[in-house]
């Protein structure tokens, strides 16, 4: 084992090793203990069968039909992509190279906003990962892949107990020609508030070297000082700084000036010059118009020399239709994603897009066939995660009204059941558009949409109107994301903060006028090494101390987790969900060419402590495992 560890040190693994190595790496002489994996495993499904996923209560594993992987030939190369065009030609290279294209390009987000916005963002790696390899082979022409940031990160650690790094190198290996694209949230990186600078450097240097590429990066109030930072870092990292501008309200409405034609201009300007490769606009909430999208994308291109990259959600039900004009307009590349997980919420459908372009001149060079064959992979995918659809069934155009982004609508309903205004829904809705008015209407994406969000339920629950807010508000307790939102903490709005209601709700309190993360302290790398080594009983890997810096209870609580059951990352998401139903007989890869074979044979009935034994075959042999009923 003392050798295990020094060879997979990460100081070891960069070169950097001599006698002073060893003397100063205490982690070398802790070797692992030797834990019964099976064990742990059938803990984890016993615990899930009886009490179902969270203790959430026991639910009937249902019947699936079997995936459809397609085929492929292993022994073929996988064929060259845009990764090998970035890697020859640098960002500025990949970035001409697009505007040299005549056919429209394509980001799939099927591994990454697609289930955000319609599966509450829970599939799991070995889901993306079966399918990883096909999709290379079958779409090379792809401009790039997203496939990680955004809420991914932390729900991997949250919900699905792995290790979101682990989906990024995994994926990588399997997909070596496609860019790899993720959603960095500027200064909150992949949370939900602002970090120190060197946390966001970190991030971005080891997320490049673990396999991104395209970094698309937005402010949450389209703040470009607050987006300063993260750009650089891409840029010192050699990757493609996709600088994403957050389009909100509507520029073919006369009457709200805000968020007009000029207002994207000055901003496309400005993130040219702060060093983008290409302009993201990011249309969170599926705002923007057909006709807008006309208009804006052709006054960008006169505006700046950035090829363009257009990102919507089909809530409405127009996104084809928009991403055909923005493609008449000139738009460089769209965000669509494969039929089975596209639509409402999610991005258009890649199929549909690329028919309804037939005989146009800059219909997208992908095989709609190939298109079909992955389909029928996430077809079958999409029913094993039933349980965490949103509900929507028909286009919804009052998306227009509310303006809630396309990640957040499932949510912010789910939030709202739960404190008990499900029957109250429509004037959850209404309220959301009156508190961002109140707000001084604002972009409203993650975190910033969060506030909006919080300031609604917490208005509908107490009964709060507008005139309430100001009569009232002295005596009024704001929720917290409120109020540092009011302080500044996520940053600046445009136009300001309106100062009747900053006044209310600060109370006193004296709001920033800087960028929240020049007055953040640097977190101590070498510090927070020490600590977690001293936690975690194991070698500390830059990817563990990045997770606990960004979110430390949620890292701890994943951490605990996998030292009661294992990497259960394993197992395949029926029984992950589920746990198994009697007599049911699963395989399980606990690592390459080892597998268990695992059969659940009976459980016995409560007893008086309240716990149940369960028998189960492990390769052929009984164990028991002992539950507590929570039912
Ligand atoms: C995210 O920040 O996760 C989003 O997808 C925002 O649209
Ligand atoms: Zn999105």
């Amino acid at each position: 084992p003392f050798l295990e560890n020094v060879i997979l040190h990460e100081q070891f693994l960069s070169g950097v090793y001599n006698t002073t190595f060893i003397d100063h790496t205490p982690e070398l002489f802790v070797f692992p203990k030797r834990k019964d994996r099976g064990t742990k495993m059938l803990t984890y499904i016993g615990h899930t069968t009886i009490n179902g996923l969270d203790k959430n209560g026991k639910k009937e594993k249902p019947e699936f039909s079997k995936l459809q992987i397609p085929n492929f030939n292993a022994t073929e190369k996988i064929p060259a992509g845009t990764k090998q065009i970035l890697d020859e030609r640098g960002p500025e290279g990949l970035a001409n190279w697009m505007k040299e294209q005549k056919e429209v390009l394509l980001t799939d987000t099927t591994f990454r906003d697609a289930h955000q916005s319609l599966l509450a963002t829970r599939v799991r790696t070995k889901d993306l990962n079966q399918i990883a390899e096909p999709t290379a082979r079958l779409l090379p022409n792809l401009f790039s892949v997203e496939m990680w940031g955004g809420a991914t990160f932390d729900v991997a650690y949250r919900f699905l107990k792995e290790d979101p790094w682990e989906r990024l190198l995994k994926l990588r290996e399997k997909m070596p020609n496609v860019l790899f694209q993720m959603l960095l949230r500027a200064s909150n990186a992949v949370g939900y508030k602002n970090y120190p600078d060197n946390l966001i450097k970190e991030f971005v240097e080891k997320s490049a070297t673990a396999g991104i590429d395209v970094f698309r990066i937005f402010d949450s109030l389209n703040w470009v000082e607050g987006m300063q930072l993260a750009i650089e870092s891409v840029r010192e990292n050699n990757k493609i700084a996709e600088a994403a501008m957050c389009y909100t309200g509507d520029i073919l409405d006369v009457g709200r000036s805000k968020y007009d034609l000029d207002y994207y201009k000055n901003l496309a300007k400005d993130l040219e010059r702060s060093g983008a490769h290409v302009l993201g606009i990011k249309d969170m909430a599926g705002l923007l118009k057909p006709e807008a999208a006309y208009q804006l994308i052709t006054t960008l291109k006169e505006t700046i020399s950035l090829p363009i990259h257009l990102h919507t959600h089909d809530t409405s039900g127009n996104g084809i239709y928009l991403y055909a004009r923005a493609i008449d307009a000139g738009v460089d590349v769209v965000d669509v994603a494969a039929g089975p997980m596209a639509g409402m919420t999610s991005q258009p459908s890649a199929q549909t897009l690329y028919h309804a372009l037939e005989t146009h001149e800059r219909q997208p060079k992908i095989n709609a066939a190939s298109y079909e064959k992955l389909s029928h992979y996430w077809e079958g995918i999409r029913n094993y995660y039933r349980d965490f659809e949103s509900g929507m069934k028909a286009p919804h155009t009052e998306i227009y009204m509310h303006e809630m982004p396309g990640g957040q609508y499932s949510n912010l309903k789910q939030q709202a059941k739960a404190v008990g205004l499900e029957e109250r829904w429509n004037e959850v809705k209404s309220m959301f558009r009156k508190v961002n008015d109140m707000f001084g209407d604002i972009v409203k994406v993650t975190p910033s949409s969060k506030v909006i969000g919080d300031m609604t339920l917490f208005m509908v629950q107490n009964n709060l109107t507008e005139d309430d807010v100001y009569e009232q508000g002295e005596s009024i307790d704001f929720p917290d994301s409120v109020i540092e939102f009011a302080q500044g903490y996520i940053g600046q709005p445009y136009q300001g903060f309106p100062q009747e209601l900053q006044r209310i709700i600060l109370k006193g309190k004296e709001p920033l006028k800087v960028r929240p993360g020049e007055l953040l302290d640097p977190i101590d790398f070498t510090q927070l090494k020490e600590t977690l080594f001293k936690t975690l009983d194991r070698p500390v890997t830059s990817f563990d101390m990045i997770a606990y810096a960004l979110y430390p209870k949620v890292y701890m609580d994943y951490h605990r987790f996998y030292d009661t059951y294992g990497d259960m990352s394993v197992l395949d998401t029926p029984t992950f969900f589920y746990g198994m139903n009697l007599g049911e007989e699963i395989e399980v890869e606990i690592e390459q060419g080892k597998t268990l074979i695992v059969r659940l044979v009976s459980i016995s009935e409560a007893r008086a402590d309240g716990t149940r034994v369960i028998y189960f075959e492990l390769n052929g042999q009984t164990r028991e495992i002992v539950v507590k009923d929570e039912s």
